[in-house]
Formats: C-alpha cells, sequence, structure tokens
C-alpha cells in the first residue's frame, strides 16, 4: 500500500498533491507534536518560511506549485538542501501558517480527483508511522537539488 500510495500521489496534479499533503495534516494534527518536530530543524527552515510569510497569497501559492513540480527557483533550491526530517518540519511549519491566518488557505470547495481522494483514504488507514514513510518520501523530492546536475 505504501509504495504504490507513493507513486499514486507522484501522478496527481500539483494542485491535488498539495490539497492531499494539507488534508493530511488536517488528519494528522493531533499525532504530530511539536516537540517531535523540533525547534533546532525548524531554525534551518526558518529563513526560508519567514520570506514565504511575507509574500502576498498568489506569490505563496506559487512558491509551493514551485516546490512541488519541482521547479528551479531561488526558493526550490534552498529547500532542496535541507535534510528530510526538517523539510517535514517545513511543511508541518507551512500548515501552522495557514491555520494561523498567515498562508493562503485551500480553497473550502476544492475538488480533489479520484486518484487524490483514494491516496488520501489510504493514507489515512495507514499507522503514524506509515504515513510518515509515505510524507517523507513525498517532500523529500520536492524543490530541487541544487548539487545534483
Ligand atoms: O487556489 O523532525 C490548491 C516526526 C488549489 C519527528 C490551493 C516529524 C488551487 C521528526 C493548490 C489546493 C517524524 C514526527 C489553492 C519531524 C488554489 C521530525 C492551495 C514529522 C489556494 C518533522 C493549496 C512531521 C495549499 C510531519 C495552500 C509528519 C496547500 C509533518 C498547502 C507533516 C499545503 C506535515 C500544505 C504535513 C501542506 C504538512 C502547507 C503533512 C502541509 C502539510
Amino acid at each position: 500500500a505504501i509504495s504504490s500510495s507513493i507513486a499514486v500521489f507522484k501522478a496527481l496534479s500539483v494542485d491535488d498533491q498539495l490539497a492531499v499533503l494539507w488534508y493530511a495534516y488536517t488528519e494528522m494534527g493531533r499525532s504530530i507534536t511539536p516537540a517531535a518536530t523540533g525547534a533546532a530543524r525548524l531554525q534551518l527552515a526558518q529563513g526560508l518560511l519567514n520570506q514565504i510569510k511575507q509574500m502576498s497569497h498568489s506569490e505563496q501559492l506559487e512558491v509551493m506549485r514551485d516546490l512541488a513540480a519541482q521547479r528551479n527557483t531561488p526558493i526550490s533550491r534552498s529547500y532542496g538542501i535541507l535534510s528530510i526530517n526538517t523539510k517535514l518540519a517545513f511543511w508541518y511549519e507551512l500548515s501552522e501558517l495557514m491555520v494561523k491566518g498567515f498562508i493562503i488557505p485551500v480553497p473550502a470547495g476544492y475538488q480533489l480527483s479520484r486518484d487524490g481522494s483514494q491516496v488520501l483514504e489510504t493514507l489515512k488507514q495507514l499507522d503514524f508511522g506509515q504515513q510518515i514513510t509515505v510524507l517523507r518520501k513525498v517532500v523529500a523530492d520536492m524543490g530541487v537539488d541544487p548539487l545534483a546536475d
């Protein structure tokens, strides 16, 4: 179930990838404790998060789409050098900022594609450890590794 979820996720449209991540966060929110994500880790992503926080809503959306689409931008490259856990912490913090109103929200009526709903349903049925495995794999590949050719 894990490797097929990852494959189906990666085949989703960029918007559906962002929406599934967001819905996954809203489902898992209670299980992820801020302590677990590590303050030290977040510090490494803080500059990036501050930059995004100061952007307009449409720029924020563009940055997230660029990350998911692995478009080569300065922000995608800064993201690319983070460790996998820091990448997870980055997305976690973006969600927290969304909840607090600093980041563009997912439109209330957003309709996930059939594949998107299916990945989300599968993800919900996995245990926490397996959910982390899927999420790690998904966020690891976002952005651009500036050291890769
Ligand atoms: O207009 O360090 C759409 C542990 C449509 C411990 C949109 C951990 C069009 C160790 C694109 C939908 C393993 C627990 C708009 C860490 C449109 C450790 C908007 C784990 C506006 C870190 C879309 C941490 C938007 C974990 C705005 C599990 C989408 C972290 C935004 C998990 C989506 C974090 C966002 C997750 C999703 C974060 C911000 C799942 C973030 C998800």
